[in-house]
């Protein structure tokens, strides 16, 4: 049984990967996580206490994360302050914990020469014009917009250093915009749901227009086992399931899942700086590595979601007046 900690466990993705590796594999997981307000013990309920163990902490505390790292067989790290809109607002948490926190990690995994991969973004290539035949590979230019992204580029750049100059024995893998249950409602997607589950229209910033490649969470996952398991090392991995929409085509799809009309929805003031266009290439995890994504029509996933949210308002219920009211704050 291998032993995989999970930093950043409670969050959106970390907590779909905890479950998925615990009904895909027998390996053992302990997750280390701060409990930010983007953490939730409750995306972790119910999993078996024989092959699952739960430790609050800082990515940051370098002797928990030494104790922790030592005892690992594998370093699966998610653990980030994830969203643009609040690195705007206020950029240090992203140093601290996407900078420092990655520094710390690394420094453990290379002292106790501990296998580490590293999860990533494509938002450090920056963004693509909308009609770009080209689509993001592992050879485009890292070229950040926001101090969300150019805090996980750094992070990345870290890793990358940390395995040549010291034979750290790490992946890394960037994954396009995630979607599935347990999204903080901060987010675009479990945003609008909720929005038109509590009675109020979706916000979109600005226009639109811009497009982001949706995968479901549990593509995300079985990827990053297959990178775990047959992934070189010091290599990246680009992760994506050919999921072009543009904003207004999701609002629109939400509101027609919920059985309201397609123009209900209101244009909010545009996030600065606000990054065009996303698309991933992952050929080579593809054809290197023979991934394949199960959740190929985006529209059923996203009424998966919508069901989950409706299904699950105890879950979402306690963030939403608060998000709310920051947004409201912002014009958004
Ligand atoms: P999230 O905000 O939902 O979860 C982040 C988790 O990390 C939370 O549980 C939080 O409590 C924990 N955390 C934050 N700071 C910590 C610290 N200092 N120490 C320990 N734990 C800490 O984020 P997410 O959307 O699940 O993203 C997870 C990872 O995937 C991030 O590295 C992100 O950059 C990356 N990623 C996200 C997406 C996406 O679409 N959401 C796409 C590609 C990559
Ligand atoms: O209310 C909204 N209205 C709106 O139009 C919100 C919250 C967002 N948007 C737009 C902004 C983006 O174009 O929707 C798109 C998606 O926004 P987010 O959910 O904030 O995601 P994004 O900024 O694309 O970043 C996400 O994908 C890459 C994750 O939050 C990152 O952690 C990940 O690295």
């Amino acid at each position: 049984m291998r032993k995989l900690l999970v930093t950043g466990g409670a969050g959106f993705i970390g907590s779909n990967f905890v479950h998925y590796v615990l009904e895909n594999t027998d390996d053992h997981v302990t997750v280390l996580d701060k409990l930010t307000y983007a953490g939730n013990l409750a995306s972790l309920d119910g999993l078996d206490p024989e092959r699952f163990s739960f430790v609050k902490g800082d990515i940051a505390d370098a002797a928990l994360v030494d104790g922790l790292v030592e005892n690992a067989d594998v370093v699966v790290h998610y653990a980030a302050e994830s969203h643009n809109d609040n690195s705007l607002h206020d950029p240090r948490p992203f140093l601290d914990t996407n900078i420092i926190g990655t520094f710390t990690l690394i420094e453990a995994a290379r002292k106790h020469d501990v296998r580490f991969h590293h999860i990533s973004t494509d938002e450090v290539y920056g963004d693509l014009e909308l009609d770009d035949p080209e689509r993001f590979t592992e050879q485009t230019p890292y070229n950040p917009s926001s101090p969300y992204s150019s805090t996980k580029a750094g992070s990345d750049l870290l890793v990358r250093a940390w395995v040549r100059s010291f034979g750290l024995r790490a992946t890394i893998s960037n994954c396009s915009n995630n979607y599935g249950p347990y999204q903080h409602v901060e987010k675009f997607i479990p945003r609008q749901i909720t929005n038109v589950l509590t009675g109020e229209r979706p916000k979109l910033y600005g226009a639109g227009e811009n497009v982001r490649d949706w995968i479901h969470a549990n593509d995300h996952s079985s990827a990053v086992l297959t990178i775990i398991d047959k992934g070189e090392i010091g290599e990246t991995y680009l992760i994506g399931a050919d999921g072009e929409k543009n904003n207004k085509q999701v609002v629109e799809l939400i509101l027609e899942t919920l059985g309201q009309p397609g123009d209900a929805y209101d244009h909010v003031i545009d996030r600065p700086g606000h990054d065009l266009r996303y698309a991933i290439d992952s050929t080579k995890l593809r054809t290197q590595l023979g991934w394949v994504p199960q959740y190929s029509d985006f529209e059923s996933g996203l009424a998966s979601t919508v069901a989950w949210y409706r299904e699950n308002e105890n879950w979402w219920k306690p963030q939403k007046a608060e998000t709310e009211a920051k947004y409201q704050l912002q014009g958004q």
